[in-house]
């Protein structure tokens, strides 16, 4: 409070004193607690593809991934002080070479992953494989059970995103070992696509969690979904796109952490529009600018970049584009709070 510019700087003598009971005068600070608008936490920023690649496989012959625990570039935003990739997601670059194993262990944080390279391999999750292909999407809800492993001859590597930040925030951090590097499979691989991705439910089977059953929603499917829908005039705010829904409700995928896959014809440019989630995009297809508050990003493919929250964004598509992302927006609905609004550029 010493650094602002006092409403009442009269009181100051009075200040010091409420400050030496670790009390505020409210009526100094009231637009920090309820203000009339938020500002943007982090910035925009992308991080390019190639180079973070040759930066992991660096890390691939210095370091193994049981070593490592996990061998995660993690991407960091510029303008915050602690990992995250805004204020509220983590997210990092992981690989596991031919041959290796990331050791089982679990989390109260929630996880996803959407792979950018596979030539063979399975993230397990809570007694079940759920099989590695590029464009998959696979989450790791929280506690539960997971350990990766690269069965191919080439790179496994995909996009980490975790509501890390939310968990800490809340001082929720517990996460312990399994007693072996890899859980025991209790179910045929992609058990949950066949079980709950189908239309139809297992009769009498209850999930009484607060996170989709689908474990993985392969790339295939996604995508063959999203071109299906692809017709006719693109919504001007967001192109074609479609949100990764938990089949039993409609709802999200995780219940911090919402998911989106968008289709972006050549050429398209959206309007400008924000809302109160941070959100990281990957580019999964196609090259393209981002104009991300008053940043312009040129990404190319599995280039990743974040929207900080409340900050204008407008996606230009220069060749037929398909982007990944994933945002806060399910912790922001199931708390009452998330809004959106056309900008004016
Ligand atoms: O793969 O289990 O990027 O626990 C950060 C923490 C990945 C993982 C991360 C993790 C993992
Ligand atoms: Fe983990």
């Amino acid at each position: 409070m010493q650094e602002r510019k006092l409403k009442h700087p009269a009181l100051a003598a009075s200040y010091e004193r409420i400050a030496k009971l670790s009390a505020l005068p409210l009526w100094e600070i009231m637009g920090d607690v309820v203000g009339d608008a938020p500002s943007p936490m982090g910035v925009p920023h992308l991080w390019p593809y190639a180079e973070m690649r040759a930066l992991l496989m660096e890390a691939g012959r210095q370091i193994s991934a049981a070593e490592a625990e996990r061998r995660v570039l993690a991407l960091k935003n510029p303008a915050l002080d602690r990992p995250g990739i805004s204020q509220t997601l983590f997210a990092g670059l992981q690989l596991v070479m031919p041959g290796e194993i990331a050791p089982a262990h679990r989390h109260a944080a929630g996880a996803l992953r959407f792979v950018l390279e596979s030539d063979g391999g399975y993230s397990a999750v809570e007694g079940e494989r759920c099989i590695m292909r590029r464009g998959d999407l696979i989450t790791t809800p929280s506690w539960t059970w997971h350990d990766h492993e690269n069965t191919g001859s080439g790179p496994l590597i995909w996009l980490d995103g975790l509501d890390v930040p939310i968990v800490n925030f809340f001082g929720a951090r517990f996460g312990e070992d399994h007693p072996g590097d890899q859980q025991p499979i209790l179910r045929p691989d992609d058990a949950s696509v066949a079980r709950w991705g189908s239309g139809l439910r297992p009769d009498g089977q209850r999930h009484d969690h607060p996170w989709s059953p689908l474990l993985s929603y392969p790339y295939e499917r996604s995508r063959a979904a999203l071109m299906a829908c692809a017709t006719g005039t693109p919504d001007p705010r967001h192109g074609f796109r479609m949100v990764y829904a938990n089949p039993l409700d409609g709802g999200h995928i995780l219940p911090t952490i919402a998911a989106f896959l968008q289709f972006l014809p050549a050429g398209f440019e959206t309007a400008p529009g924000r809302s109160t989630e941070s959100i990281v995009f990957v580019a999964v297809e196609g090259e393209g600018v981002a104009r991300i508050g008053d940043v312009e990003l040129a990404f190319a493919e599995n280039d990743v970049f974040v929207a900080p929250n409340w900050s204008p964004i407008r996606l230009q598509a220069r060749r037929d584009v398909v982007l990944f992302s994933f945002s806060d927006r399910a912790a922001q609905q199931r708390l009452g709070i998330w809004r959106e609004e056309e900008t004016a550029h």
